[in-house]
């Protein structure tokens, strides 16, 4: 059994004990666990009891389930509890608003065991009379569940890129001499992927069958010459999201370029596209550019050629979405897009101090290793009590503590900043001198997500006109396929911030995403600093920068548009505080 595996039988231990209400302790140690395997560089099947518990945070019972799990597929304690709660209560669990004590009173009380079951109790008002719940819960209930539906089926970027590129290096093995590559929603980097998407070109037939014989497919849908779909298990288990679909095309080689371009899309793009290949006596599907007049071959064989028949720079996938490119395409306007090697800073990450896995060298090493120049320690304010958030003298022991750290290291510089909760009615939950003795204040909500779309604008306006405030976090508050964005006018934030010299953050954790790249593109052109940060809770944490490039991209910025390109001293003038002081 691979960690994946592993860890999420231990998550799902973690989950049936919480929904038991067994010990927290107990509760936090599998959940840990399961973080930590899941993570781990190797094989955790491959070692014995005594290699288990040399990995830190796993500890002698801990080690011992691992080795159960990983001889016998399974562990007797999950079973004893998947016999006491049917797991499909696990699917309940997801729900926004849904906790673990929520499950339990629904399971005891209403025989909940499903999310049929529950939307039939929801939707028949045996909710509202069960203690501790009331008729505003079985509404948020209800609206949970629709939403859950709207997203069904959908699937977060990176879940469809690994699943992606586990099965093309399978295919590339299979055809050495094929191009093959993913196309279609996740080579244009959007945040949630319908399916995944594979073109072939210069392969055997043969290779249809391979694919559907592809180890993790559970379900063949179709199975052809030309075009075959299956069902993959995702990394997830899939128990959640029900699989994920993935459509293999081949085509000749002297089609592969208009068929990566057609693929690629999105449809919007596709249609403009078109209508200008016949605008100029020309044709475009999958298989080529031809004339119309004689059904002469103009282009095909690779994209740049299908772009440049028909008057246009080659545009990047990303911005395929009719969204202005193809005018800017024609103009030879296109932008120079930000990459992820232009990043030089991240602004947000948590230490030891609060939630974060490791401690502040740790990090500084990884984000070394990650290429980076410099980085924020922005760990959390007293509000998040959960997290062990800082107060006053806590966070300027931290700062110093940062300091100390930067003026000892050759390599990364550190700024010592905060991510200071933006508290219910708009102040700040850390005293303005505290704040102003730091070097970065990120500021961010974390709670009271209820609130109307005037008090929630009044909040953020009221936190962006805090003079110490220079970057507001994750802003809309969104995770992606699991809770919408707080109702809030995103426009007078945005104007505000552009007038304040806040930045906004593209936050690069794979469910928020946040800004999204139609926020991020309106944040730069009414003229907001952006940054580009992982919001790393470990030093393993870097990695999701690359996504929130992509959405930056596709958000259509330049290198010049996101604050953390800068080097160090441009960047450190460039921001809130320094600027109104000057
Ligand atoms: P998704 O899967 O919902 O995340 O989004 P896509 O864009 O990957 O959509 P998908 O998988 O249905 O189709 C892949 C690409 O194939 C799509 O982006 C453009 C092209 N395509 C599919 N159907 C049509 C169509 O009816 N007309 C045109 N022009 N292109 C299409
Ligand atoms: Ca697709
Ligand atoms: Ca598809
Ligand atoms: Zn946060």
């Amino acid at each position: 059994m691979d960690n994946l595996g592993v860890a999420r039988i231990l998550r799902e231990i973690a989950d049936l004990l919480e929904i038991k209400n067994d010990n927290p302790f107990k509760i936090r140690a599998y959940r840990n666990g399961a973080d930590i395997v899941a993570n781990h560089p190797h094989a955790v099947a491959s070692l014995d009891a005594t290699g288990l518990r040399e990995i830190p945070g796993i500890g002698k019972d801990l080690a011992a389930r691992i080795r159960e799990i990983a001889d016998t597929g399974g562990a007797e304690f999950h079973r004893e509890l998947v016999a006491k709660f049917p797991p499909s209560v696990l699917d309940l669990l997801h729900l926004q608003g849904v906790g673990p004590k929520t499950v339990a009173t629904l399971y005891r009380e209403l025989d909940v065991r499903t999310l049929d079951d529950l939307e039939r109790a929801a939707a028949d008002g045996r909710i509202r009379g069960l203690r501790g719940m009331g008729a505003k819960k079985e509404a948020l209930i209800l609206k949970a569940l629709e939403e859950r539906k709207r997203h069904a089926g959908r699937h977060l970027l990176p879940d469809a890129h690994d699943a992606a590129a586990a099965l093309v290096a399978f295919l590339r093995a299979r055809a050495p001499q094929a191009e093959i590559t993913p196309v279609g929603s996740l080579r244009r980097g959007c945040d949630t992927c319908g399916d995944i998407d594979i073109l072939a070109s210069g392969a055997d037939a043969s290779l249809m069958d391979d694919f559907v014989g592809y180890r993790l497919v559970e379900r063949v849908l179709g199975h052809g010459e030309t075009k075959s779909s299956v069902l993959i298990v995702d990394s997830q288990g899939g128990s959640q999201s029900g699989g994920l679909q993935a459509d293999l095309r081949l085509v000749p080689r002297e089609s592969q370029g208009a068929a990566m371009q057609y693929f690629t899309g999105s449809k919007a793009h596709n249609i403009i596209l078109r209508d200008r290949a016949i605008g100029l006596g020309l044709k475009l599907n999958e298989y080529g550019l031809f004339t119309t007049a004689d059904n002469t071959r103009v282009a095909g064989a690779d994209e740049e050629g299908i772009y440049r028949a028909l008057g246009l720079d080659w545009v990047p996938p990303e911005l395929r979405e009719a969204r202005g490119e193809i005018e800017a395409a024609a103009a030879h306007a296109l932008p120079r897009l930000v990459d992820r090697a232009d990043l030089r800073g991240d602004l947000h990450m948590h230490s030891t101090e609060t939630d974060g896995k490791d401690d502040v060298p740790a990090m500084a090493e990884a984000a070394r290793e990650a290429g980076l120049e410099y980085i924020a320690i922005t760990d959390h304010s007293k509000a998040l009590a959960m997290a062990n958030g800082l107060d006053e003298t806590r966070a300027l022991d931290h700062a110093a503590r940062i300091r100390a750290a930067d003026h000892a290291s050759s390599g990364v510089r550190l700024l010592a900043g905060i991510e200071c909760d933006i508290r219910a009615d708009g102040s700040l939950d850390l005293a303005d001198d505290c704040l102003a003795a730091l070097d970065l204040v990120v500021v961010s909500v974390h709670s009271a997500f209820n609130q109307d779309r005037q008090q929630m604008t009044d909040r953020l306006l009221r936190a962006l006109e805090n003079p110490h405030v220079d970057i507001l976090g994750h802003p809309t508050g969104r995770l992606i396929l699991r809770r919408e964005p707080y109702p809030f006018d995103i426009e007078a934030v945005v104007d505000a911030a552009a007038g304040h010299g806040v930045a906004l953050e593209i936050n690069c954790q794979v469910d928020r995403l946040d800004l999204n790249d139609i926020h991020a593109r309106l944040a730069r052109d009414r003229g907001a600093p952006i940054v580009i940060s992982s919001d790393a809770h470990s030093r393993r944490g870097f990695g999701v920068l690359r996504w929130g490039v992509l959405v930056a991209r596709r958000a259509w910025l330049t290198p010049a548009d996101v604050l953390n390109t800068r080097p160090f001293e441009q960047f450190k003038a460039g921001l809130r505080r320094h600027r109104t002081r000057a």
